[in-house]
């Protein structure tokens, strides 16, 4: 027996989101996506500073996103390699 992930729209899967797998529920983590629509933009580095200088604290899914370089912790390496990405140049 496969599963179905239901999402709100099949376009994007978003942090944040659950997926039920038989009795199981997952939270999808988008690498970046700090906000929860799907993509890395420019609204999630405003996030993403918000969070480091602890003047917003979001929730796990969210600090989870926002580690993009994968080392397991979020901090200002993270900012500096979204700040390159949303300028193309990594
Ligand atoms: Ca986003
Ligand atoms: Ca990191």
């Amino acid at each position: 027996m496969g599963y179905q992930a239901e999402t709100e729209d099949t376009q994007f899967v978003k942090t944040g989101q659950q997926v039920k797998i038989e009795n199981d529920t997952y939270i999808i983590i988008v690498s970046g996506d700090a906000n929860g629509d799907g993509t890395l933009d420019i609204i999630d580095l405003v996030r993403m500073k918000k969070q480091l200088v602890e003047l917003e604290h979001y929730d796990e899914a969210f600090i989870k996103a926002m580690d993009i370089n994968e080392n397991g912790e979020f901090d200002i390496a993270d900012i500096a390699k979204t700040k390159k990405i949303l300028v193309g140049i990594e």
